[in-house]
């Protein structure tokens, strides 16, 4: 813990650290929690993980764009900008992060005072607290001219991603394939489907934006009172369609059961969550949105959902280098548990088209 006591002094904190202590499920970075004596703020540490960002210096100043932005539009609203926005500490050398002699990145931020996160909506309030947070954060985003750097190519873009499953598949770099011969085939079998969605995303028919990426109900900040805060975990901000950040948070909210639960009878989509996360987004994103955009909100849930089931998959296969995992075969679990989700969602379509329809038709009159 001394080493990451020495890691937390490189960096512009207010008051005396007390502890440093790991923090949550995070299956890319590694978060530590900063306590501090003498009354100043907490703070947040990680270490990005560089194998999977290879640009960590462009994706903070990505973060750095979009929370300054953030923060003027919350200070232009009459808002709390170091509660509704999250606040980067910098290095002693006024760096958005510090790289240690093993060439490691590491970052902070200023901990929100009494905010909570959740593993689980729960209820339709906190999804719906929830949606109206991707959607202000998406439309405070809308109007933001400073370009990002795309620093994860392809990373919600299915044609890549089969580039990637095809590579894996030949590599079968530790010869699982041939235990996987029925889970191949639920991505085979839907890959048209996938990709002719895609092609409205190429042929600007869907618009891409200012968005998250990576929307689970762990990436957001609320109070105890389940009123949002803000959203966290900026990481993956890009340019990418809205439909990826709306069907990635139904992808988590809209659970019932884990997103790595063995038991497959806990898993379904609930159609309750789902309207309270759909209620809170559109209230504070349909301005904004176009027709295609509207039209296709309830199918971006199958899309990421399938995506999800085939980048687990595709990590099992590869021999599980990309996500942390607990057990030998938690990538498989995940695949499992996330694909009978999304077979839940594609027999629940039709009422998942149909509440989204009847939310646009009463936020237009
Ligand atoms: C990762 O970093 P974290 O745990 O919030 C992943 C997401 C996946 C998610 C699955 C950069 O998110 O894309 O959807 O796990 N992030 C990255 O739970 O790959
Ligand atoms: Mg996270």
């Amino acid at each position: 813990m001394n080493e990451l006591k020495n890691i937390v002094e490189q960096f512009q904190v207010q008051s005396e650290v007390s502890e440093v202590k790991p923090l949550g499920e995070g299956f890319i970075n590694d978060t530590f929690y900063v306590s501090t004596a003498n009354g100043g703020p907490d703070y947040l540490l990680q270490r990005k993980n560089k194998d999977i960002f290879k640009d960590i210096p462009s994706m903070m100043n990505n973060i750095k764009i979009v929370t300054n932005h953030l923060k003027d539009k919350i200070i232009s609203q009459g808002g709390d900008p170091d509660r509704e926005a999250m606040t980067i500490t910098l290095s002693k050398d006024n760096k958005l992060y510090y790289q240690d002699k093993d060439g490691e990145y590491w970052a902070m931020c200023v901990f929100i005072k009494d905010s909570i996160t959740h593993e689980a909506a729960g209820t339709k309030e906190l999804a719906y607290a929830g949606g109206k947070g991707i959607g202000l954060f998406q439309s405070m985003l809308a109007d933001m001219k400073t370009p990002l750097t795309n620093i994860l190519p392809g990373f919600h873009d299915i044609k890549y991603r089969f580039t990637q499953w095809e590579e894996v598949l030949k590599e079968d770099r530790v010869g699982r394939k041939r235990e996987v011969r029925k889970e191949i085939m639920w991505i085979e079998s839907r890959k048209e489907q996938m990709l002719n969605f895609w092609k409205l995303v190429e042929n600007g028919e869907i618009p891409t934006r200012v968005t998250h990426n990576d929307t689970k109900i762990n990436n957001i900040l609320f109070d105890d009172k389940g009123e949002v805060l803000c959203v966290i975990d900026l990481d993956t901000v890009l340019n990418s369609t809205v439909l990826n950040d709306f069907g990635d948070a139904i992808r988590s909210y809209a659970n019932n059961g884990a997103e790595d639960a063995i038991d497959l009878k806990t898993v379904s989509v609930n159609l309750d969550i789902f309207k309270g996360f759909a209620q809170g987004y559109l209230e504070n994103s349909i301005q904004f949105l176009n027709e295609k955009e509207l039209e296709y909100l309830a199918f971006s849930a199958l899309y990421i959902t399938y995506e999800q089931v085939l980048r687990f998959l595709m990590d099992y296969i590869d021999g599980d280098r990309y996500y942390k995992t607990k057990s030998a075969k938690h990538n498989l679990v995940r695949t499992h548990a996330q694909f009978k989700l999304l077979s839940s969602m594609e027999e629940n379509f039709n009422q998942m088209e149909g509440i989204i329809k009847d939310i646009v038709n009463s936020l237009k009159k």
